[in-house]
């Protein structure tokens, strides 16, 4: 592989522009950064690091205690500090009339830009709602929001009185919801009327209303007017944004949090059915925002930030929220799709409010480098610098065409990897000092040490050209702490497989050069168009319509979601149905309402029985391979108590294609 990669040297923009990279001009900049900020050292630098870019309420005196091996991971636990009054207050008193939010709407010239101090009054209005309701630091608030500018307000009230938020992606169903408000036993909720996306309009509040049927905990449902349609209302229960904020002051102060004081939830999808709460921090995961932002991105103070995740994902918190307010610039709230209403979308966003960066995932990239080149050439794309991705592995092709039509040769390319459980990036380049080779994520982040483990041993592989799968000795700040009251589920997923090293669950090679690439999950969790999906869960799900006996589910690639469900179903011996068409359709519904739409198979076939092994485990490789078109390297069958099911399986995969 390694011959045919190229390699791309520190762009014009960041060897000339008008800003000097925080680290660079070369790799050599990067190493010694690095050296310096881990090992024996790495103590003295994340303190240093921390009392300059946050401020602190209570300044600490430790900087770390516990670790990886107790699972008992705790950073600046002596020092208070509040992430609300981080992102919001520092700048809006310094300068009040600097825009924290630029929001694009749904339809284009719909765009407005928010200053500091009037997201510091919105923020303020809304937590003192919170307060009025009893909220307290510590309890939860679920949020299923739409992409306007008033999720990061709700995000950041819950935060300034010590709320721990809990945002769903409002592209999820109201079966799923209702699972995360119950599992994190919110009273509150916050959410909207309708949503708009692509030109059309989202049910949001039926959607959080048949959830909340079920949902006996939930007090106050505090409801966003964002399009004014006509909505169901429960007396009592509902309340207006609009009417509730005007009752209260326009000044809430901040509460004073101790450092792991927990900031949020953020459910995910593990190898298992049910999604994990992942739990994040306050000051630890701040502290990564903020830099992880400042130095990847190369970020200075006048510039404006777009990336174009949903705010319900981990990408979306971290660097449309916490990332870019915590460092005090513009951030983008993005309400529409990359094709809506046409693929110049995204370009025409950038030139309009001149954006300096701009992030997205490999699986919009490839969406619109089909749609082809003339949809980007009309826009004036020279304010952008650096150019991120993230998600998923980004593909040489999609990577050449963000080179060669969005960055024109002058900008840098990040690809970032990080998950929900790192909350913050972990390996990506620095743009003002490395060379990059299109689809490696290329280097640790500052005060973090990348191991690349032997599978079955776990030995540490030493050296370059390795591949194993990817881990991380020593904690830092914005490591997940645990599971929302399932603290065995943390330690058990990620910190016992490799005792001493937190295990990411994805394999990656180091090349000669001591480059990363990541080579996708090693377990059953399969990525489409960037939403983590467990195998295990759309099973579940396909398992709840009664004709289904069992499911078998496995990710296959995909040229522009990058990989795509695919469904084996067996059905029940004494269930009859009216043709299979039909079947396959209630099936895929049946999945849409039980996750999302997100989650909905690109196919499903219906099978006599699955290919199991005497011991009963049902063998998905030989269906991957199947659908993969390498039925001629299904291996070793001898375990499979009915081989003659493969014959059946290829005949009705060769069908449907
Ligand atoms: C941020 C996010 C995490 C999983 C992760 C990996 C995949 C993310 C990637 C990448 C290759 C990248 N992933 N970024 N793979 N290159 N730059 O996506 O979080 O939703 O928790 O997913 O996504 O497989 O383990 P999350």
């Amino acid at each position: 592989m390694s011959e045919s990669v190229s390699v791309h040297p520190v762009p014009p923009r960041l060897q000339n522009g008008s800003e000097v990279p925080y680290i660079g001009p070369n790799i050599e900049a990067y190493k010694k950064a690095h050296a310096e900020s881990i090992g024996p050292n790495a103590d003295k630098w994340w303190g240093k690091m921390a009392r300059e870019t946050l401020h602190w309420d209570i300044p600490f005196h430790t900087v770390k205690s516990g670790g990886f091996e107790h699972g008992d991971v705790s950073w600046f636990p002596d020092g208070y500090v509040n992430a609300s009054y981080n992102c919001v207050d520092r700048w809006a008193h310094r300068t009040p009339d600097k825009t924290a939010i630029i929001y694009e709407g749904d339809e284009p010239g719909q765009h407005l830009e928010i200053s500091y101090s009037q997201l510091l009054r919105e923020v303020s209005r809304v937590a003192n709602v919170l307060k009025s309701w009893g909220v307290q630091p510590g309890d939860t608030v679920s949020i299923y929001l739409p992409m306007t500018w008033q999720s990061v307000a709700a995000f950041l009230a819950c935060a300034r009185i010590g709320a721990v938020h809990a945002v769903v992606f409002a592209g999820f169903s109201s079966e799923s919801l209702r699972d995360r408000v119950n599992d994190c036993k919110s009273r509150v909720v916050i959410t909207s009327d309708e949503g708009r996306r692509g030109g059309k309009t989202v049910n949001i509040k039926k959607i959080v209303d048949a959830a909340l049927q079920d949902c006996p905990g939930v007090e106050h449902v505090l409801v966003l007017q964002r399009t004014g349609g006509e909505v169901s209302w429960t007396a009592g229960r509902d309340k207006w944004w609009h009417e509730e904020t005007a009752k209260v002051s326009n000044f809430c102060p901040h509460a004073l949090l101790p450092a792991e004081h927990p900031l949020f939830i953020l459910y995910t999808s593990g190898s298992t059915g049910k999604p994990k709460g992942i739990v994040h921090t306050t000051g630890g995961y701040l502290l990564n925002a903020a830099l992880t932002l400042k130095y990847v991105f190369d970020v200075h103070e006048n510039d404006r930030f777009g990336c174009m995740a949903d705010m319900g994902w981990i990408t979306g918190h971290t660097y449309i929220v916490y990332g870019p307010l915590a460092n005090g610039i513009a951030t983008t709230v993005f309400e529409s799709t990359p094709v809506y209403p046409t693929p110049a979308r995204f370009w025409d966003v950038i030139d309009t409010h001149k954006l300096t960066h701009f992030y997205t995932a490999p699986t919009a990239v490839r969406l619109l480098r089909r749609h082809g080149e003339h949809w980007v050439e009309k826009a004036d794309l020279s304010t952008l610098r650096v150019i991120g991705s993230v998600g998923e592995p980004i593909n040489p092709e999609a990577w050449h065409w963000l080179n060669d039509h969005v960055g024109r040769k002058q900008a840098a390319i990040v690809d970032t990897f990080f998950q929900t459980e790192t909350g913050t990036i972990v390996v990506a380049p620095f743009p003002g000092a490395i060379e990059c080779k299109p689809g490696a994520a290329t280097v640790p982040f500052l005060g973090m040490e990348a191991a690349l483990l032997d599978p079955v041993t776990g030995k540490e592989l030493e050296g370059n050209d390795v591949e194993g799968v990817l881990a991380f000795k020593g904690s830092w700040p914005s490591i997940a702490r645990t599971v929302w009251q399932d603290h065995n589920r943390w330690l058990d997923a990620y910190l016992k497989p490799y005792p001493g090293y937190y295990f990411t669950g994805d394999g990656a090679h180091r090349d000669q050069d001591g480059y990363i690439w990541i080579k996708g999950r090693v377990d059953d969790v399969i990525n489409v168009s960037g939403h983590r999906l467990s195998t295990s869960e759309i099973e579940s799900a396909l398992i709840l319509h009664d004709g289904v006996a069992e499911a078998a589910v496995i990710g296959a690639n995909d040229e522009i979601t990058g990989q795509s469900v695919h469904a084996f179903v067996t059905l029940k011996p004494d269930f009859e149905h009216n043709g299979e068409a039909g079947l396959v359709k209630e099936l895929a519904v049946q999945v849409r309402a039980t996750i999302g739409p997100f989650a909905t198979p690109k196919k499903i076939y219906l099978v006599p029985d699955l290919p199991k092994t005497r011991s009963g485990k049902i063998m998905r490789r030989i269906m991957r391979k199947v659908v993969a078109g390498e039925a001629d390297q299904l291996g070793d069958l001898s375990t499979l108590a009915d081989p003659s099911i493969v014959e059946v399986i290829k005949d009705k995969v060769a069908a449907a294609h």
